[in-house]
């Protein structure tokens, strides 16, 4: 009933996590080409666990960009002038376009749309911990078209480099939108910094509630993460968290501070011997609880996918049975 690139003819609830009874030729072979650089297609022979993996990754990244629109889309009828209205609908308006591109890519695994749906309204499917806070003030739209995005784009920039072709092209041309959105979010970030001191207490306010989940973004320390080992070895994953939070807080951190804005951490600073950040762990338990689904705005945010899904059943029905009888919902 959701369409486009599903490939019919693979179970993939049968999908299970063992590799041992994979055939060890193919598996080797599989691996050879990781190893040279080269891309899996949808096609290709794969082991089942990559399978899994890449459908879990992909499908959580689409629903985190559907999920992502809807904090940000709170504030298009109160964007503060209309140029920003503008350039707000139509980021929104990228961001779901991202989900389809995701969503077909994970399709080419074999997972129709309609199930990914299912489960995220169900909970089974994580979507990324940022979007289940509130954006309470024009300035947290800021924060998120400046670091959310800025975080996002470290992490795609990086796996738009990996094994699985699908994927890899949907984030090369996801980074590229990307990029502009961040130059909005960064000229919007400058102005409220640089403007009256109502306008910077409302971004360093906003800068304190966010920092949190924003250092959660990129997912729980290397120690305890489950999947990155397998992902990184068959390069869907190109660098491992901890990676990936140094590169953000190396690129960004700087860029905040010059327009004297802090960040809620004493401890932060980069240590110029290694190289590497030095911050307070944020509050892993907080992040665990948010993810499995007991955030500030987790119940909102799933209930308003499944209005949408209700409200566009009519549609989809038209779109793909046109024959058939539908019925126009009551407004
Ligand atoms: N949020 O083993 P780990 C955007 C889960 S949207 C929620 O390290 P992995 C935008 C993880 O799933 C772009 N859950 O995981 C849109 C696992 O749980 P399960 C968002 C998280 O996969 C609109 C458990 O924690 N980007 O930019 O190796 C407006 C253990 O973690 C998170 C993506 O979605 C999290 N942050 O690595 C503006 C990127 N972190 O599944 C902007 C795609 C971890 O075992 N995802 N978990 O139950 C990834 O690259 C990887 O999944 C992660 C985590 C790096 C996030």
């Amino acid at each position: 009933m959701y369409g486009s690139g599903y490939i019919p003819g693979l179970d993939y609830t049968k999908l299970n996590n063992s590799i041992a009874q994979e055939d060890p030729q193919k598996l080797a072979e599989f691996e050879a080409k990781i190893e040279n650089g080269d891309k899996i297609e949808p096609h290709d022979w794969m082991p089942q666990q990559y399978r899994k993996q890449l459908i879990r990754l992909i499908e959580q990244h689409a629903h985190s960009e559907i999920m992502g629109a809807l904090p940000e889309g709170t504030w298009i009828t109160r964007a503060p002038t209309l140029k920003r209205k503008l350039a707000l609908i139509a980021k929104v308006q990228d961001e779901i376009g991202h989900a389809q591109l995701l969503y077909a890519a994970a399709e080419t695994l074999g997972k129709p749309r309609e199930a990914m749906i299912n489960d995220l309204l169900s909970g089974k499917s994580k979507y990324s911990n940022v979007f289940n806070y509130p954006a309470e003030t024009w300035a947290d739209i800021t924060v998120i078209g400046f670091l959310i995005d800025a975080a996002a784009i470290v992490n795609q920039l990086l796996n738009s480099k990996g094994s699985y072709g699908p994927y890899s092209r949907a984030l090369k041309r996801i980074c590229a939108e990307e990029s502009f959105h961040l130059k909005q979010g960064y000229e919007g970030f400058v102005y409220l910094a640089t403007g009256s001191p109502k306008q910077r207490k409302m971004l360093q306010d906003a800068v304190n509630r966010w920092w949190p989940p924003i250092m959660h973004f990129f997912g729980p320390p290397n120690k305890t993460s489950v999947h990155s080992e397998k992902l990184m070895k068959w390069k869907v994953k190109m660098a491992s968290n901890d990676e990936m939070r140094n590169r953000f807080l190396d690129q960004y951190v700087p860029k905040v501070w010059e327009l004297g804005i802090t960040l809620p951490d004493p401890n932060l600073r980069k240590n110029e011997e290694t190289g590497r950040w030095e911050y307070t762990e944020p509050d892993w338990e907080e992040f665990f609880r948010v993810i499995k689904g007991d955030g500030p705005c987790n119940k909102e945010r799933i209930a308003v996918r499944q209005w949408a899904v209700e409200k566009g059943r009519w549609v989809r029905q038209a779109l793909f049975n046109p024959s058939a009888k539908y019925s126009l919902p009551v407004a």
